[in-house]
Formats: structure tokens, sequence, C-alpha cells
């Protein structure tokens, strides 16, 4: 959790200073969902992330100097510089690449878990999304199948308050997404977002079940976006009352004041050094890094020409 919320700091300075192309959405204040959840599972389950995916990556054991290398554009990138901050892929680590439509990757997952089920594989496939993706038809169909199926898969919807700008009031009918799983025939659980064991609990229990061939899961994670929607917002929406309320539920510093008891003094700050330390080679990494050559520009973007008119 701690790489992530440096990750996303010195992603967000770089932007300001013009470093960075296009917007950079954090998962600040989340990070206990991402990293909580991909705790749980094995390297060859599989994820699918969205616009706000760093605690998706590094949780799913992503390596820091090639996310940011893909970041930032350059040759070293999981993707070639290709996908850039919202799409990044690795088949190796499970992630499958990312959607720009919200919600888009939840059919893909339901797709993915079918195929698991057919070899009969003990696999299992979460996909991340937000509150704001729980109101789009696709949300809809994939927990559908999926609960008549007995697919092995695990909702997670990172229930932040905001789709974009608007809150969640004026988004849907139900305050909780959760309740919606009972349509479609399975558990639909909500969980504390910014408590770290608990996600990792509700997350331990779910994928055990999908393990075991009992079926989805929808986990509902309540958390809170600490940040604006991306580095392009504005901001002035989220009421200051909100923010200090939610301020003081900080994923890291509750996790670390529950650590503080089991550790052996000095423990925490250590492995904040190290996290800082982590970060600062995966920056120079990243900026240090080529960019790929122009006359590749074009190279895997398209699918080789095939057929009777290549
Ligand atoms: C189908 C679709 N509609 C609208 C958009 C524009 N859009 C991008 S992110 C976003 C808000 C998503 O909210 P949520 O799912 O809650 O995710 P959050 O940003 O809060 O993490 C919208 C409306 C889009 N990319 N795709
Ligand atoms: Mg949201």
């Amino acid at each position: 959790m701690r790489v992530v919320r440096l990750i996303e700091e010195g992603l967000v300075e770089r932007f300001r200073e013009g470093r960075i192309r296009g917007p950079i959405h954090t998962c600040d204040g989340q990070e206990a969902v991402g990293i909580g959840v991909t705790a749980v599972l094995e390297r060859q389950d599989l994820i699918t992330s969205t616009h706000r995916g760093h605690a998706h990556f590094i949780g799913k054991g992503l390596d820091p100097g090639r996310v940011l290398a893909e970041i930032f554009g350059k040759e070293t990138g999981y993707c070639r510089g290709r996908a850039g901050h919202m799409l990044i892929a690795s088949a190796e680590h499970g992630l499958l690449g990312g959607s720009a439509i919200v919600g888009g990757a939840l059919p893909i997952a339901i797709g993915q878990a079918l195929g698991f089920q057919v070899q009969g594989s003990d696999r299992v496939v979460v996909p991340f999304f937000g509150d704001g993706a729980a109101h789009i038809g696709m949300f809809h169909e994939a927990l559908n199948i999926a609960g008549l199926w007995k697919l092995p898969v695990v909702f997670v919807c990172e229930h932040n308050e905001y789709g974009l700008t608007v809150h969640a009031r004026h988004q849907s009918p139900v305050e909780d997404i959760a309740v919606r799983a009972e349509g479609y025939g399975m558990p639909g659980i909500k969980v504390d977002g910014n408590d770290a064991v608990a996600v990792y609990r509700a997350a331990a229990d779910a994928v055990a079940g999908a393990r075991r061939g009992e079926g989805p899961t929808l986990i509902e994670a309540k958390t809170y976006r600490m940040t604006g929607f991306s580095t392009s917002d504005q901001g002035g929406y989220q009421p200051e009352k909100e923010m200090a309320a939610w301020r003081s539920r900080d994923p890291i510093r509750r996790l670390r004041r529950a650590l503080a008891k089991a550790l052996a003094k000095g423990r925490l700050d250590a492995l904040d050094g190290e996290a800082g330390e982590t970060v600062a080679q995966a920056f120079a990494y990243a900026e240090d890094s080529p960019l790929p050559p122009a006359e590749e520009a074009y190279a895997e973007e398209f699918a080789p020409p095939r057929g009777p008119h290549a």
C-alpha cells in the first residue's frame, strides 16, 4: 500500500511538471481494496483492472519500475509503452488488459472464468470495477450468467462514492451495490474497504468458495476517492467535511496502527524505508529507459493482415 501511495504521489508531481502525457487516476485512499484482494490470489489467477489500477498492478506482482516505464511510454514498459497508464496488461502476472469502456472488462472476466470451469481448473478471475460501472448493462449481464453457471469469479466493486464528479446518491436508487447480488443468486458481501485486513478476509472466503466450485461472490468495498477523478479534475465538489471524515480512516495509517502492536519496534519504519527505496529506484529505471524507436510506433498496434484480402 505504501509503494502504491508513493508511486502515485510521484506520478502526480511529474504530471504537474509536464513530464507525463495523459491524466493520472489515483487510488489515493482506496489502496486497501486492491492490495487486500490481490494478496489472496495466486499468480495464475486472473484480474481485470480499471482506469484506477495502480494497487491492482502492484498487488498482482508487477514490477514497479516496469509499470512506471509503461506510464512514461518507454520501451521497457510491460506493453512497450503502448498501453500507458490505463490499459496495462501482463499475461505472465495474470493481468488482463484494461478497457476504456467503464465496466467493459466484466464480460471479459466471465469469459475467462468459463474457460477455467470448462478446463476443470481451480483458477479464479477477479474483475475490479467502480460503483459507476455497477449501473451499466454489462454488469448485470455478467452477474446473471456468472450466477447461473456458478462461474469462478469474485466481483470486486470499489465503491468510492463518486462516478466522475457525480455522487452515488444521484446515480443509484440503492445505497449498497451488494444487494444486487441476491437477484443473481450469489452472496453479496459489504466490507470496510479502508480496512486491509477486513478486505483480505472477505476476499479469502470468496476466492476459496470459487475455487471449490461454489460459484461467484460480489464484494462491495466501501471506500473513498481522496483526490479528484484524475489529474485533469478541477475539484471543488467533494465537501471538505466528507473528505475530512474519510481522511481520518486512511487505510495505510489504520493498518500501521494495527501492525504496530504486532511487529517489533522499528520494523514499520524499516518497511517504510524499503518502500521509499523501491519507488525511488522504480522512477529512476523508468525515467532512464529509452523511448520505443519512432519507426516502430505502429508495431503491435494492429493484427497482421490475414485471409484473401491480405
Ligand atoms: C461506458 C462508459 N461510459 C462513460 C465513460 C466515461 N467515464 C470514464 S470513468 C467514469 C466514471 C466511472 O466511475 P466509477 O466506475 O465509480 O469509477 P471511479 O472513477 O470512481 O473509480 C466515466 C463515466 C466511459 N469510459 N465508459
Ligand atoms: Mg466510483
